[in-house]
């Protein structure tokens, strides 16, 4: 199902689909007989020279030598989808842009996801910030918010950017590592760069491997102005909250899954939205009146500094729906440019300096990888009339009717809007000042948000931190390198900086002469940011089957995962079919499962289930594999589930005494381990009510998938090592 907007309308007038009628043609038109045989001179005995002559197979070579344009050179790797923008509540009172005050309105959209790093083909789940770019083809024109999903920055100002990038970039000598930070040049450039500290401590945490690019929230981390019909301005910051919660991988998983699966993030966004669960997003702003812009100790123009929530709360007013995948990946997503230059009338741009250049370089890199008339690409265009003077270069689509192609003109042809005709006009501002290479003096702050966000982080979350550290640092092997960094760790917290130089060496880190504040604030741990509701909607549970399952208790759980928009996938020792208990090839057509053991991990799945049956249970358990994934998915802090016999295939394979398994007839949830021993019809009736105690086998597993992770297994050194 798709969702109609002016924007799928626009798109459709340049969509293609041919069908079995249609024949092979040049890109001339005229059709071809023979499309696999290179014209050439045959004798009986021999096949002769190929001749030059044959212009459908010189055009087929041309075209395939050219296919390829310059990847981004940074965010390479995306994936991209279409939805709209609701607004809830109008925002009138800071803007008079129509797509933050008119409620009636859907505004078409396409956003796209990306890592950083890595080249075009690197893997998904590598540890990196996302890219959140989402493009809004208002009936003013398009507005980007090219964003990212972590709200700070590691620099300041724009003119640092080729040297951040360069140092995290594979290294120059020898293209190494891809899509990795974890090398001596990023962090040496982090160490040379204090005002980087707030955010690798960003990417050193859960933030930077995400479940799902569902699952993550989205950031503008410029900031950007608003102004209303009184002509007031206001600064402002975007943020994108997910429905779904925000959520990550473990480490471990994300490193075996950039083997298993590369394209992880993007299938999961593809496949949720073919599966109807449209991935949902509320768009939130923080706004501080222009007059108020000296009230902090930040600066509020600097993008290593986050608005702290208690100062500057989120006001929630719209409503983000992705419900469309491209049509085509490269002329949709791959030819997708955005511009943090593109606003509309009331929205505009502040001094933060790492915008102004930002706003020079899009613009900038779209013509090189796209060509001058970009704007023109079916993706791109605005579904609002677009009229100017600007003419010719490459690739020119638009074929402009009259006479004239300047302004102003004698026919006095298409003149400039006035503001109430909707143009755009640009705040009168007062700027004051010496030219200088400097920026204000609250800029040079680099260390008190740093603690903030490790301060507010859970026990949980600031262990993940250490071991991403002790990771990256790990992989630095000059010295000058990672004892410096672990020395600046002191700056932030004593604690850390030890931890990580015990497990990178070099000497223990000196105490900090500055003490940490000890303050914390909200909305940091992401933690903090669970569903509304207990939800399993679109999270995917591996079933384990063999010959002679339990049907009942295989029938309830994967209807009732079903019916919550769950997606159960069912795997076998093969992909013929499997037969339950009581049941064979003449009496029934079998079960056939979705893949065998070995075509999908357990990585790849947020949840384990199997049910009983002796027959089942007892070839299961002679599987290595099916021992590794239960082993492998409770290490990764993933609910396990089992029915009847295999709760003790369960048992031993996790072997763990901390896990208390069921007595007979109980459900019992211990440690994200969901197990009933004696699996009744009535006992697996549909789910009640998921909740924290709930007693019911069906209630805990919900429950429990619907916590993400169970976090008090690791905490309690229980999680085994895979
Ligand atoms: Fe970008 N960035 N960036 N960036 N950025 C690009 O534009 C740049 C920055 C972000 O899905 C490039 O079209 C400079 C911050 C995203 O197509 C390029 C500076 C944030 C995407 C560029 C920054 C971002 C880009 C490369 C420092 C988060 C992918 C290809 C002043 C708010 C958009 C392209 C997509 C892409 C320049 C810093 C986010 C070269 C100069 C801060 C999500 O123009």
């Amino acid at each position: 199902m798709t969702t109609k907007t002016a924007k799928a309308d626009q798109l459709e007038a340049s969509v293609v689909e041919p069908t079995p009628k249609d024949r092979i043609t040049a890109d001339f038109g005229t059709k071809q007989s023979n499309t696999d045989d290179w014209l050439r001179v045959r004798s009986d005995k021999t096949t002769g020279p190929m001749l030059l002559e044959d212009a459908f197979a010189r055009e087929k070579i041309h075209r395939f030598d050219h296919e390829r344009i310059p990847e981004r050179v940074v965010h390479a790797r995306g994936a991209g989808a279409f939805g709209t923008f609701r607004l809830l509540e109008s925002a009138e009172d800071v803007t008079h842009a129509g797509v933050l005050t008119d409620t009636s309105r859907e505004t078409p959209v396409f956003v796209r996801f990306s890592t950083v790093l890595g080249s075009r083909g690197s893997a998904d789940t590598v540890r990196d910030v996302r890219g959140f770019a989402v493009k809004m083809y208002t009936q003013e024109g398009n507005w980007d918010i090219v964003g990212n999903n972590m709200p700070v920055f590691f620099i300041q100002d724009a003119i640092k950017f080729p040297d951040l990038i360069h140092a995290a970039k594979p290294e120059p000598h020898c293209e190494i590592p891809q899509a990795q930070s974890a090398h001596n040049n990023f962090w040496d450039f982090m160490y040379m760069h204090p005002e980087a500290t707030h955010m690798y401590m960003w990417t050193m945490s859960d933030r930077a491997i995400p479940r799902s690019f569902r699952m993550m929230q989205g950031f503008g981390v410029n900031t950007f102005t608003l102004q209303n019909a009184r002509g007031e301005r206001h600064l402002v910051k975007f943020h994108w909250t997910p429905e779904l919660g925000v959520h990550s991988l473990v480490w471990d998983e994300a490193l075996k899954i950039a083997g298993q699966d590369p394209d992880f993030h993007r299938k999961d966004l593809a496949e949720a939205i073919d599966a109807g669960v449209y991935p949902r997003w509320k768009f939130g702003i923080q706004v501080i009146p222009d007059a108020k812009a000296d009230d902090f100790d930040f600066d509020v123009l600097d993008a290593t500094k986050v608005w702290p929530q208690e100062l500057v709360p989120v006001r929630y007013i719209g409503e983000l729906e992705l419900n469309r995948n491209v049509d085509e990946f490269f002329t949709e997503t791959e030819q997708a440019a955005f511009c943090t230059s593109h606003v509309v009338p009331g929205v505009g741009f502040s001094d933060d300096p790492l915008l102004q250049g930002r706003n020079f370089s899009y613009f900038d890199t779209q013509v090189s990888r796209l060509g001058v008339n970009w704007e023109e690409l079916p993706v791109n265009r605005p579904v609002c009339p677009v009229m100017n003077f600007n003419r010719d270069g490459a690739m020119r689509h638009t074929i402009a009717r009259g006479k004239v192609n300047y302004w102003p003109n004698r026919f006095e042809a298409q003149p400039p809007a006035s503001r109430e005709e909707g143009g755009y006009v640009d705040h009168p501002q007062e700027v004051r000042g010496v030219k200088m290479r400097a920026k204000s003096d609250k800029f040079r702050d680099h260390v008190s948000q740093a603690q903030l966000f490790y301060n507010s982080m859970s026990d949980i979350e600031k262990r993940h931190i250490a071991a991403a550290l002790s990771f990256e640092l790990d992989h630095c092997e000059e010295p000058i390198v990672y004892e410096r960094l672990t020395q600046r760790l002191a700056d932030i917290d004593m604690g850390l900086a030890r931890a990580v130089a015990a497990m990178v060496g070099g000497p223990s880190p000196a105490p900090s002469p500055g003490q940490n504040h000890g303050k914390t604030a909200a909305g940091l741990s992401q933690l903090e940011y669970v569903p509304e509701r207990v939800t399993v909607a679109s999270r995917k549970v591996a079933v384990l089957v063999a010959d002679g399952y339990d049907a009942i208790s295989y029938g309830a759980v994967v209807a009732a995962l079903k019916a919550a928009r769950a997606i159960p996938v069912v795997l076998g020792p093969r992909r013929s079919p499997v037969f339950a208990a009581g049941e064979d090839s003449q009496s029934a057509r079998g079960l056939v499962p979705d893949h065998h053991f070995e075509g999908q991990r357990s990585t790849l799945f947020d949840a384990v289930f199997i049910p009983g049956g002796e027959a089942s249970v007892d070839a299961l358990a002679k599987m290595g594999r099916v021992t590794h994934y239960v082993r492998e998915a409770f290490g990764h802090l993933k609910t396990v589930a089992a029915t009847g016999e295999a709760v003790d295939l369960v048992r031993k394979a996790v072997s763990l005494d901390g896990v208390r398994f069921s007595g007979d007839g109980d459900a019992v949830l211990s440690y994200g381990v969901v197990t009933l021993r004696d699996p009744k019809p009535e006992s697996l009736k549909e789910v009640v009510q998921a909740t924290k105690g709930a007693k019911h086998f069906l209630d805990q597993l919900f429950w429990s998938m619907s916590q993400h992770r169970c976090w008090d297994r690791e905490l309690d050194g229980l999680a085994a090592q895979v």
